[in-house]
């Protein structure tokens, strides 16, 4: 770990990447965000794995409880047995400041879990979207072993259209009483998703929510993230949808 010039090294990184080891993969995150050469030489060492991970992003307005959902989705799949990567693209966004710091901290009760990979992305400059660098996050997770990748954006702009590219199983995640918010994202983000999620099922309206988005989802499932409600249903309605595309990776 020491030795520099062995961390730097493309082969060696690509090498421990693929063994799991949690440093190297931090480490070539860093690389490829920064868009170091040996970064992308690393990337492109890397065998694609025999068993692919199932890529799961979740999307959705600033506040919905994506964080939330994405945490108590860890567990669950914590306790199948999987290892877990989680890639939470910053939001950037004005309404909520300091998204990524709060994610960090919602998120430690797993900093101690070898079998939970945490990285939180900037995309601040980018036009909307992902970062390219999201994309090769993804597959350096992949390649470690991670046999669920869930990445978090927010569902406004141009984000929503690019999660389909990285992500086999789009979740949008919404809150009751969002009228024309709904009917907007009808338009444009439930073309992506595959699952609508109404969370916050404590607050009123979750009922009308849940029957409005009914008309275009087959996949609506009522969670109230913080107390850990409908978190299996979640769980189950990922692993059918991926069995209806006829998708690989164990779930
Ligand atoms: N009442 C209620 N509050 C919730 C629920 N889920 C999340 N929250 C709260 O909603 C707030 C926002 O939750 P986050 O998980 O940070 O939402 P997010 O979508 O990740 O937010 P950004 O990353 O900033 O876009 C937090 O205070 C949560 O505790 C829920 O089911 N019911
Ligand atoms: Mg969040």
């Amino acid at each position: 770990m020491t030795k520099r010039h062995g961390q730097e090294d493309p082969a060696s990184l690509a090498n421990r990447v693929e063994a799991g080891d949690v440093r190297a993969v931090s480490r070539l995150i860093t690389l490829l965000e920064n868009h170091e050469p040996a970064g992308i030489t690393a990337l492109k060492k890397l065998r694609s794995p025999s068993r692919r991970s199932v890529v799961i992003g979740i999307t959705g307005y600033p506040g919905a409880g994506k964080s939330t959902l994405i945490d108590q989705l860890v567990r669950a799949y914590r306790r199948r047995g999987h290892k877990v990567g989680i890639v939470a693209v910053d939001t950037s966004s004005p309404l909520t400041g300091g998204a990524i710091l709060g994610d960090r901290i919602r998120m430690q009760d797993h900093s101690s879990d070898a079998g939970v990979f945490i990285r939180s992305m900037a995309t601040r400059g980018q036009h909307g979207g992902l970062a390219r660098s999201t994309v090769e996050t993804v597959q350096a997770l992949e390649a470690a072993g991670y046999d669920i990748i869930l990445v978090e954006t927010i569902g406004v702009g141009q984000a929503e259209v690019d999660i389909a590219r990285v992500a086999q199983t789009v979740v949008v995640v919404v809150v009751p009483g969002l009228g024309d918010e709904v009917q907007a994202m009808k338009a444009g983000l439930l073309e992506v998703a595959h699952i609508a999620v109404v969370n916050k099922a404590d607050h009123p309206g979750a009922d009308a929510t849940i029957r409005d988005l009914q008309e275009c989802l087959p996949r609506v499932i009522r969670t109230v993230a913080v107390k850990g409600e409908g978190v299996e249903e979640l769980v189950e309605a990922i692993a059918e949808h991926r069995r209806s595309a006829d998708l690989a990776g164990k779930v």
